[in-house]
């Protein structure tokens, strides 16, 4: 039985890497930061089926020991501090967890079985003002943000770490990719809630910042199968995970308010507030690779991803 180690299991993609896992016949070992509260939402209903550790990427000797006593085989390391708009306020913190825990795992698995397969979370923030339209794997990086700065160095590690140690370490540049269970912060999620709470009467607006922001959006489930298939290949390499196609924040409004019979102009207020100190105004993937050499093909589709958003929100109010 293949053994993963998952860091960030209490996040988004964790919750739903752990799933396709389990139906694939792995032990899931999760690592969790020790945290005062319990921040077990999203894998509640997995915790009779896999293994919850503690361990944090401040932490090089809570690594180094779960991956001695638990023996992965393929380690995914989806831990980071990475809410963007945090990471000017919080830019050490950010480098320390983002960009220097790729390292500690990185020398963790190198001092314990170098031949662990490895995943990096890496990030279309990478891109930022953007050199090329639509990106790929050998476009330039131009971070806009401490985030897309510590990513461009956990990249970049993981690369040296191939070459250096030649180690199976791959990074995944994944665009923005959603689902219920993406943290109330982020804008999509920001929204469909904010459109519950306004149809169940719970509130009466939602501020924004840039509506004219762009994204190549796609759903979650989806992109944790390109993770696990970048792990199964015979060469490790870095792959763009992305729809191709580009949305921007006003649209996702149209989409999302429109799903329930109302106008999002009547009720979403501009919030200097929600604005950044630098932008990243259009992002749109080039996925030709993945999808050639992956066999990588995206289920669910925009339209599909907004209303499944706004639907399971407002089932989540009702109850
Ligand atoms: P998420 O929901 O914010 O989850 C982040 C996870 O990292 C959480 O489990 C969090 O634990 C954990 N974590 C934070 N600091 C830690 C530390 N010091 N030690 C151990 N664990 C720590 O993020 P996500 O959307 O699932 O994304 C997964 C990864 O993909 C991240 O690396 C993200 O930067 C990257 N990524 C995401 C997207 C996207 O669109 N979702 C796109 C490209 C790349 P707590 O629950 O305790 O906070
Ligand atoms: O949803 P967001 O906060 O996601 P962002 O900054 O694109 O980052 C996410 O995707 C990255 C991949 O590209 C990940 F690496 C990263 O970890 C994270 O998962 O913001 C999307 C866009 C931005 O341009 C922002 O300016 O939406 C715009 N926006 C407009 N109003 C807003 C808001 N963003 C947020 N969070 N809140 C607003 O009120």
């Amino acid at each position: 039985m293949p053994t993963a180690l998952i860091t960030g299991i209490t996040g988004q993609d964790g919750s739903y890497l752990a799933e396709l896992l389990l139906s694939k016949n792995y032990k899931v070992v999760g690592v969790a930061r020790r945290s005062s509260t319990v921040t077990n939402e999203r894998i509640n209903h997995l915790l009779d089926d896999i293994t919850v550790v503690q361990g944090d990427l401040h932490d090089q000797g809570s690594l180094l020991s779960l991956i001695e006593e638990y023996e992965p085989t393929e380690v995914y390391n989806l831990a980071a501090q990475s809410f963007v708009p945090t990471s000017w306020n919080q830019p050490a913190l950010t480098g320390d967890i983002t960009a220097i825990g790729v390292t500690r795992i990185l020398e963790a698995i190198r001092f314990v079985n170098p031949r662990i397969r490895f995943y990096q979370a890496s990030s279309s923030e990478m891109f930022g003002k953007v050199l090329e339209v639509p990106q790929k794997e050998d476009t330039p990086f131009y971070p806009r943000s401490p985030y897309g700065v510590a990513k461009v160095y956990g990249h970049w590690i993981t690369v040296n770490y191939r070459e250096s140690f030649n180690m199976f370490a791959t990074s995944g540049i994944l665009f923005n990719h959603e689902s219920p269970r993406r943290g109330l912060e982020f804008v999509t999620r920001k929204i469909s809630d904010g459109v519950a709470k306004i149809k169940l009467g719970l509130t009466k607006e939602l501020r924004l910042g840039n509506l004219e922001a762009q994204r190549d959006w796609g759903f979650a489930g989806d992109y944790v199968e390109a993770m696990w298939r970048m792990l199964q290949q015979d060469i490790p390499e870095s792959y763009v995970i992305g729809m191709g196609e580009t949305h921007a924040v006003r649209e996702f409004c149209e989409i999302a308010f429109g799903h329930v019979d109302l106008d999002y102009k009547e009720f979403v207020v501009q919030d200097e507030r929600f604005y950044r100190p630098a932008e990243v105004d259009l992002l749109i993937s080039d996925p030709t690779k993945a999808r050639t050499e992956l066999g990588w093909e995206p289920a669910v589709g925009f339209k599909e991803l907004v209303t499944m958003m706004v639907d399971a929100d407002l089932e989540r109010l009702k109850r």
